[in-house]
C-alpha cells in the first residue's frame, strides 16, 4: 500500500463552488446524482500548466458522467477517476449506484437496523459518490433525499417536504468528511434553544421506536454545551436546526456532521436503570465534544489529515473543560490522566508510536488515536499554562477571527498565539513534531535557605525517531514546610534544557516538594521518593492531582516491591490510605479515586521501562494480595462507608450522587473478599439502577458465585443491546486469568453475539484484550481468539479491526515464549489473503 506524505501536500487544482445531490433510497441499489459547479482553483495557480481533475470514488457503479452536459467517459486511476477539464468554471454531474445494505464496513452510506446513515470521516464520502474527498475543499451543499421512510435527514437547514421526499440546505461551506444523511423510522426527542442573540434553534435527538425514553439526559447535556461555548468561548450556534441520532452499528463514539450529528447508541441512550454513572458522565461529554467541533472541527477545519490534532486535540480540551466545569475540575484531571497513562503512555512507548502531528501514514483512520486525541489535548493545556489563560483567550478569538471558513494547519494554530502573545513558540512546536514520553527527573539541594530543583528530561527514541530534542516542559511545583504548610503557592517553572535548575530563596527548613502539579505536562515523572515523603503528600499536599499522585505511588511501589522480593503490601501505605478514607472531609469521589489501584498494564509498562519482564500472571496475583490486604485492614471503614454513602434521593447522575455511589461500591468490594459476596448478592437483588446492579453482578462474578446473577440479568435485559455489552463484558472481565480466554470463546458462540456489531465485538474480545492476565494467558489461547475474530472481522469492518490489533502492541515487552506466540498470531493475520490496507499497516507496524 501507498504511503502518504505530509511534505507532498499539495492543494487541489479546482475549488468547488456549490455541491448538489439527490439520493434515491433503497437497500441494494441507492441511486446518488450529483451536480457539482468546479472552478480553476486561483491558490493553485502554479499547477495551471498541468491541472489534473482528479476525483475520488470507490466501490461506486457508474451510470453516466457528464461536464457542462456533455457525457465523458473517466480513465481510471488508482482510488478514483480522471477526466479532461476545462480550465475554466464547469459542472460536472455524475449518477452513480450504490449498495448500502452490503456495506459492513461502516464507513460511507449504510445501513443499520432498516435505517440509513452515513460515516465519511475520514474518507467515507468517496464510497458515495466521485468528489475531491478531502478536507481543504469546501462547499456548500444542498441534497434532497427521495424514500418512503418517514424521517429523511442531512446537513443544514431544512428545506421543502413531503410525502416520499425531503430538501436539506448547508449554507456553510464544508469539506465532503462533514456530509451526513439519515434516514429511518426514528422518533424525535424535541426541544428549542435560544441563542445568545436571540436565534430560536430547533434541537432534537432521533432514536429508534421503543428508545424514546433515554433522550432527556442527551438533551440537556446539548443545551448545556451550547451555552456553555456562547459563555466560555463566544461561540455561538449557526443553523435553525441541530439534529443527534442514535446509530446502534457505528464503528466511533459519535460524529459531528454538520448540523447534524451521528452518534453510537451508546454514546446518546441514558436511562438510570440501564446507564452506570460513568456511561452519563461519557454521554455528557461525548455530546459536548461533537457539539464544540461546530466551531473547532467544522467553521475551522484541517487542511489535510495530518492536522486532525488541530481540531481533535482542541476539541478533547474543550470538553474536559466544560466537564470539570460541570463536576469537579480535580475527579476529571486524574481520571483523564488514568486514561492518558492507560492508552497513550502505552501507545508512545510502542511500535505504534507517532507524533501528534504524524508526518506520513497508510490510512488516515488507523490515526483516531490516543496521541492525537489524549496528547493533542494535553498540547493545547501545556499551552494554556505557558502563555496564561489571558494569552490563551485572546489566541483563540485571533484564531476564530481569522481562521473561520478556512482549512487550516498547525503552523496556522502556533502562529496565532505567537502573534496573540508575542512568545516564540518554535520549541513548543517539538511536542507536535516529536513523538514519544519524556522521562523527567529531578534532584534537589538545600543551602543557606535556598532550595534548588535540578530537572533533567530525556525521551527515548520511537520508530523512525531515534533522537529527541528537549522540549519546553511546564513543570507546576508548589513547596510544602515539614508540617503540612505550603511555603510556595503553584509556580509553573519553564524547562527548556535537557537540564535545568531553578532555585527558591528564604526558607527556613528544607521544604518537601510537590512537582508536576495537576500534571502540567504528559511526562513520567521518575523520582526514587521515600514512602514517608509520599505518605506526607498523600495527607497533606494541597494540590488534589498531587495527594491523589502520592496514594498511586505507593501503590505502585508497594506492588512493584512485592513482585521482585516477594514482599507483602506496604503497612505504610495500607496506613496512609486508611488515614484518608476515614477523612469524611474529604471528597467522596476523590477518596474512590484514592482506592484505585494502577492498571495491570501500567505496573507491566513499569516493569519493563525499568529493564525488567513483565509476568501477567504475578501481576495479578500481586493485585490480588493487595487487594485482599486492604480488604482485611479497612473492614471497619468499609462498612461504615458503605452505609453512610448509600444515596437515598432520587436517582441522578451527577457528580455529587456518582461520588458516593463510587465510594459505596468501592467499599462493597473490598468487604466481597471477606464475606463470600453475601453484600454484592444483597446489592444486585435491591438495585434500582445499572450502577449499582452492574458492581453487584462483577462482585459476585469475581467470588465465582455470579452464576445465578449473570443468567437473571440477562434475563431481565436481553432486549437491550447496550446493556447486553455490559453483560458480555463482564463476565471476561470478571473471570479468572486462566478462564478468561474461555469465557470470551464461549461467548462468541452465543446467539446475541455479532461480528457487524462493533459494540458487540469490543464488548467481547475488547473486554479479553483488557484483562491483561487473561489475554496474556501462557497457553496463548487468548492470543488466539483474538486473532482468529480478527482474521473474520477483516473482511466486514477494516476498520474496527485494525483499531483492535493495537492489544498486540505491548508484544515486546513479554518473555521470549509469549513474544513468539504473539508473533505467530501476528504473522497469521498479515498472511491473510485479501487483508485490508488498515490492518495490514496496524500489524507491520506492530511487527516492527
Ligand atoms: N467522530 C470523531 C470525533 O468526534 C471523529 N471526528 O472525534
Ligand atoms: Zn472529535
Amino acid at each position: 500500500p501507498e504511503t502518504i506524505y505530509l511534505k507532498d501536500y499539495k492543494p487541489f487544482s479546482y475549488t468547488v463552488q456549490q455541491v448538489d445531490l439527490l439520493f434515491r433510497l433503497a437497500a441494494n441499489a441507492t441511486r446518488v446524482i450529483s451536480k457539482i459547479a468546479f472552478a480553476p482553483n486561483p491558490q493553485a495557480e502554479d499547477q495551471a500548466e498541468n491541472r489534473r481533475f482528479f476525483l475520488h470514488g470507490e466501490g461506486l457503479k457508474p451510470i453516466s458522467l457528464k461536464i457542462d452536459g456533455t457525457p465523458v467517459t473517466p480513465r481510471e486511476v488508482p482510488g478514483g477517476i480522471e477526466l479532461d477539464a476545462p480550465d475554466a468554471p464547469f459542472t460536472f454531474e455524475a449518477e452513480v449506484e450504490i449498495d448500502p445494505a452490503a456495506n459492513t464496513a461502516l464507513e460511507g452510506l449504510y445501513m443499520s437496523n432498516g435505517m440509513y446513515c452515513t460515516q465519511c470521516e475520514a474518507e467515507g464520502f468517496r464510497k458515495i459518490t466521485y468528489y475531491p474527498d478531502r478536507p481543504d475543499v469546501l462547499a456548500p451543499f444542498d441534497v434532497r433525499i427521495e424514500s418512503d421512510l418517514p424521517v429523511l435527514l442531512s446537513n443544514g437547514n431544512p428545506g421543502t417536504s413531503g410525502p416520499g421526499f425531503a430538501e436539506w440546505s448547508d449554507p456553510w461551506p464544508k469539506p465532503a468528511y462533514l456530509f451526513a444523511l439519515v434516514a429511518g423510522d426514528l422518533i424525535a426527542h424535541p426541544d428549542t434553544f435560544t441563542t445568545r442573540s436571540g436565534n430560536t434553534v430547533d434541537l432534537n435527538v432521533w432514536v429508534r421506536p421503543g428508545d424514546e425514553g433515554k433522550c432527556a439526559f442527551a438533551m440537556e447535556s446539548l443545551k448545556k454545551s451550547m451555552r456553555w461555548d456562547e459563555e466560555v468561548y463566544g461561540r455561538e450556534y449557526d443553523l435553525n436546526t441541530f439534529n443527534i441520532v442514535a446509530v446502534d452499528d457505528f464503528n466511533m463514539g459519535a460524529m459531528e456532521n454538520k448540523g447534524l450529528n451521528i452518534f453510537n447508541s451508546s454514546a446518546v441512550l441514558a436511562s438510570s436503570e440501564t446507564s452506570t454513572d460513568a456511561n452519563f458522565e461519557r454521554i455528557e461529554a461525548i455530546i459536548a465534544h461533537e457539539y464544540f467541533h461546530n466551531w473547532t472541527g467544522n467553521r475551522i477545519t484541517c487542511r489535510d489529515w495530518f492536522q486532525l490534532c488541530l481540531k481533535e486535540g482542541l476539541t478533547v480540551f474543550r470538553d474536559a473543560q466544560f466537564t470539570a466545569d460541570q463536576r469537579s475540575e480535580p475527579v476529571k484531571r486524574i481520571t483523564d490522566v488514568i486514561d492518558l497513562r492507560g492508552r497513550q503512555f502505552r501507545e508512545d512507548n510502542g511500535p505504534l508510536a507517532h507524533p501528534v502531528r504524524p508526518d506520513s501514514f497508510v490510512e488516515i483512520n488507523n490515526f483516531y488515536t490516543a496521541t492525537i486525541y489524549e496528547k493533542g489535548a494535553e498540547l493545547i493545556g501545556m499551552l494554556k499554562r505557558l502563555v496564561g489563560d489571558e494569552g490563551y483567550a485572546k489566541a483563540l478569538d485571533l484564531y476564530f477571527t481569522r481562521h473561520d471558513g478556512e482549512a487550516c494547519t498547525i503552523e496556522d494554530w502556533l502562529t496565532v498565539f505567537e502573534e496573540a502573545t508575542g512568545r516564540d513558540l518554535g520549541q513548543f512546536k517539538r511536542w507536535y513534531e516529536q513523538a514519544g514520553t519524556p522521562r523527567l527527573s529531578f534532584t534537589e539541594s538545600f543551602n543557606n535557605g535556598t532550595y534548588t530543583l535540578t530537572f533533567k528530561q530525556q525521551t527515548p527514541p520511537t520508530p523512525g525517531q531515534p533522537n529527541k530534542d528537549p522540549r519546553v516542559i511546564p513543570i507546576a511545583v508548589g513547596l510544602l514546610n515539614p508540617n503540612g504548610d505550603e511555603v510556595q503557592p503553584t509556580t509553573m517553572l519553564e524547562m527548556t534544557e535537557a537540564e535545568q535548575s531553578f532555585t527558591f530563596d528564604g526558607l527556613a527548613t528544607k521544604p518537601i516538594p510537590s512537582v508536576l502539579r495537576g500534571f502540567s505536562a504528559p511526562v513520567i515523572l521518575e523520582h526514587e521518593s521515600d514512602t514517608q515523603t509520599r505518605a506526607f503528600l498523600l495527607a497533606h499536599d494541597t494540590d488534589p492531582f498531587n495527594r491523589w499522585q502520592a496514594g498511586r505511588d505507593l501503590a505502585q511501589e508497594s506492588l512493584l516491591t512485592m513482585l521482585r522480593d516477594g514482599a507483602g503490601p506496604d503497612n505504610a501505605y495500607l496506613d496512609a490510605l486508611l488515614s484518608l478514607l476515614r477523612d469524611d472531609t474529604q471528597d467522596p469521589a476523590f477518596r474512590a479515586l484514592a482506592l484505585g489501584l494502577p492498571g495491570q498494564d501500567d505496573i507491566a509498562q513499569t516493569l519493563a521501562d525499568q529493564g525488567q519482564t513483565p509476568d501477567p500472571q504475578a501481576i495479578w496475583e500481586a493485585f490480588e494480595t493487595l487487594k485482599h490486604a486492604r480488604a482485611e485492614a479497612f473492614q471497619d471503614v468499609a462498612t461504615r462507608l458503605y452505609a453512610q454513602y448509600q444515596v437515598t434521593a432520587p436517582y441522578s447522575p451527577d457528580a455529587e450522587q456518582s461520588g458516593a455511589r463510587a465510594l459505596a461500591n468501592a467499599a462493597m468490594g473490598m468487604i466481597n473478599r471477606l464475606d463470600g459476596g453475601a453484600l454484592a448478592q444483597k446489592q444486585f437483588d435491591s438495585a434500582d439502577n445499572m450502577t449499582q446492579q452492574l458492581a453487584a453482578l462483577s462482585a459476585l462474578i469475581a467470588v465465582g458465585k455470579g452464576d445465578a446473577a449473570v443468567a437473571r440479568f440477562y434475563d431481565q435485559w436481553q432486549a437491550d443491546r447496550l446493556v447486553i455489552d455490559k453483560w458480555f463484558s463482564v463476565q471476561i472481565t470478571g473471570a479468572r486469568p486462566d478462564e478468561a480466554a474461555d469465557v470470551a470463546q464461549r461467548l462468541t458462540q452465543h446467539p446475541d453475539f455479532t461480528m457487524k456489531n462493533p459494540n458487540r465485538f469490543r464488548a467481547t474480545l475488547g473486554a479479553l484484550a483488557m484483562h491483561p492476565a487473561g489475554f496474556h494467558h501462557a497457553s496463548g489461547k487468548g492470543y488466539a481468539l483474538l486473532a482468529d475474530n480478527l482474521i473474520a472481522l477483516d473482511p466486514l469492518n477494516p476498520q474496527t479491526t485494525a483499531r483492535m490489533c493495537t492489544s498486540f502492541q505491548t508484544w515486546r515487552r513479554y518473555d521470549a515464549d509469549r513474544q513468539a506466540l504473539i508473533k505467530a498470531q501476528l504473522e497469521r493475520l498479515l498472511a491473510t489473503p485479501d487483508l485490508s490496507r488498515d490492518t495490514t499497516e496496524m500489524v507491520s507496524r506492530i511487527l516492527g
